[in-house]
């Protein structure tokens, strides 16, 4: 069978499940959310990376299913994690072009905080530059709707796209996550350095939050808390984990 037939099958077989990876405050290293992670456990053949199946249910619309599923799965599993925890946590979810285009959208993220009882300011919505001027006008609508509910937006991947500023401007955008490319040559590199400064600075003084991604060792860590990054996500601060795994780490936290 094809990919794509394996997928359709796989939706109904139950062979997704979600990996949490913990975002952590730069200074105290405290669990303040979780990005939820898609992944593709197909018999025989272990798991399949969201690289190569999230563009394939893209074109072919399976991603509003499992998107929805997704958003649902994370919202109910944040709540069963701030049990173990005893405070709040939040979640990123991704949220793909074509999810934000669908007219149901709005009402599977209801469903899915009425579902789990998260309040909205515990979800966060990541989605790409890109999408965002597309189409401006129903994605001033959409996230007019969103902030209506406490729930804020994320800029994945921030400075990757070709997108302008403009949007900081004109849409309420909560936090950027500064992508892993801008990260990985911290603190040699010079330009990365200019880059991340510059970010950050932009960041703070619009009041926005920001996220290092790909964050994988200490002299990272360093540079970014002490220029001013609120948080940090990467294998140096935590993997993606399992839901047993989050449990076991937030656990010990106590
Ligand atoms: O976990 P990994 O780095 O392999 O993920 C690769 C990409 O897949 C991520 O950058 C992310 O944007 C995308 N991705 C992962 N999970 C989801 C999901 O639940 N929905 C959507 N739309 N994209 C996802
Ligand atoms: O596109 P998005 O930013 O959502 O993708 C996040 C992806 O980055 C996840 O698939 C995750 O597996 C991956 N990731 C998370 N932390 C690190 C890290 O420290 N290094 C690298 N190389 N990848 C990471
Ligand atoms: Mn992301
Ligand atoms: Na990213």
């Amino acid at each position: 069978v094809s990919m794509e037939a394996a997928m359709f099958q796989a939706v109904r077989d139950g062979e997704f499940l979600l990996h949490y990876q913990p975002i952590v405050d730069a200074r105290s290293r405290q669990i303040m959310g979780f990005e939820a992670l898609m992944r593709w456990s197909r018999p025989g053949q272990g798991l399949v990376s969201p690289a190569q199946f999230i563009p394939m249910a893209e074109s072919n619309g399976l991603i509003n299913l499992l998107g929805a599923w997704a958003l649902k799965a994370a919202c109910v599993q944040i709540r069963r994690f701030e049990e173990v925890a005893r405070r709040p946590l939040y979640v990123s979810v991704n949220v793909s072009p074509r999810q934000f285009r669908n007219d149901q959208f709005l009402d599977i993220m209801d469903e899915a905080m009425q579902l789990s009882g998260l309040s909205g300011e515990q979800l966060l919505l990541e989605i790409t530059e890109g999408i965002l001027m597309s189409d401006p006008e129903h994605a001033e609508a959409l996230l007019t709707a969103m902030t209506s509910r406490n729930v804020r937006i994320a800029i994945d991947d921030f400075g990757t796209g070709y997108s302008s500023l403009a949007y900081l401007k004109r849409f309420p955008i909560a936090t950027l996550k500064i992508d892993r490319a801008f990260i990985k040559d911290l603190p040699s590199s010079v330009k990365d350095v200019a880059i991340c400064n510059v970010v950050l600075s932009l960041a703070s003084h619009l009041n926005l939050n920001t996220v290092a991604e790909g964050v994988e060792n200490q002299e990272q860590l360093d540079f970014l808390a002490a220029h001013g990054c609120g948080l940090i996500q990467g294998y140096h601060t935590g993997r993606p984990l399992v839901p047993d795994e989050i449990i076991a780490l937030l656990k010990a936290e106590q």
